[in-house]
């Protein structure tokens, strides 16, 4: 569990934050997932926008809470935690009215968060490649340049997150994401969505008949590896059945709603691609 220590923490302010404070980013897949997760609990919360697209990650303001400069980060009575699923597993305990980590079911919730932790790099390939262009992704210099002076200092140590974020956007800067990059993220997702696939055959969420985190977690980048151009329908039909039926309930709808200007420019990168032949499908060879 990653909180951080007040001595580390520059910006002093949020020590002093009483209540719940999710500073988090409209569009930012963990965001959505930690917002919906507040909702469902019931938890009263203070929203603090910070705009990913700005880059207002790389600020000092922003790396003196979070030195990792990424988004959601966690303030709960002046204490500041980081890591999108360590924030559940802390509000889960804390606030233990409606559990959405069952105790039954906490081992397979942990091993299934772990997993899609771990293909964040590649929803975000996916993203970068299907969903954004380039000249909104990249990052600029001057702000990329901020990360890179600040010291980046976690529990007394420089975060060792930091080299693979600097790497990730540095060759996106050169090479974009290519299309082995692409094929390799999509095909990954394929092999965990197969036993997404085989868990809704008896069952209507993915613990059994109740929601749990597990869902809130694979319903959001289910959501936005539809607007990449996944075919749920095509290979995972229980998938795209149960997230129909998750998108009726106003928690989740309501987090993942896409501004108007980005619904465009994703349409519009998705009809190029469908021009080059250079969808996700066509990439992924589904
Ligand atoms: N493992 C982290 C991942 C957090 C993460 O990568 N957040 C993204 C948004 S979903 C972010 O802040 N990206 C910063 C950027 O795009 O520069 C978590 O679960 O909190």
């Amino acid at each position: 569990m990653v909180q951080l220590v007040p001595e580390e923490i520059q910006t002093k302010e949020v020590l002093h934050w009483k209540g719940v404070h999710l500073i988090n980013f409209s569009d930012s897949a963990c965001s959505q997932k930690t917002r919906i997760f507040l909702n469902l609990k019931g938890i009263n919360w203070t929203p603090h926008p910070l705009n990913l697209t700005q880059q207002d990650n790389y600020k000092p303001w922003f790396l003196g809470i979070n030195p990792r400069g990424l988004v959601p980060v966690l303030v709960h009575d002046g204490e500041v935690h980081i890591e999108s699923n360590d924030i559940l597993y802390y509000l889960d305990e804390t606030f233990s009215n409606l559990k959405l980590i069952p105790d039954d079911d906490r081992e397979d919730i942990i091993a299934g968060l772990d997993e899609e932790n771990d293909l964040h790099l590649d929803l975000r390939a996916l993203t970068m490649r299907f969903v954004l262009p380039g000249f909104l992704a990249r990052k600029r210099p001057e702000a990329l340049s901020l990360y890179e002076q600040s010291e980046n200092i976690i529990n007394g140590e420089v975060d060792p997150r930091r080299e693979i974020e600097l790497s990730f956007w540095r060759t996106y800067a050169v090479d974009g994401i290519t299309d082995r990059r692409a094929h390799e993220a999509a095909q990954n997702f394929f092999a965990v969505y197969e036993l997404l696939e085989q868990r809704l055959t008896h069952n209507r969420y993915l613990c059994g008949g109740e929601v749990t985190l597990l869902d809130i977690a694979w319903f959001i980048y289910t959501q936005r590896l539809y607007m990449a151009g996944y075919p749920f329908a095509k290979l995972h039909p229980k998938v795209a059945i149960w997230h129909a039926h998750l998108l009726l309930k106003p928690e989740f709808a309501n987090e993942v709603q896409v501004s108007t200007s980005l619904k465009m420019i994703a349409s519009a990168m998705q009809l190029m691609q469908l021009i080059t032949s250079s969808t996700l499908s066509h990439i992924a060879n589904f």
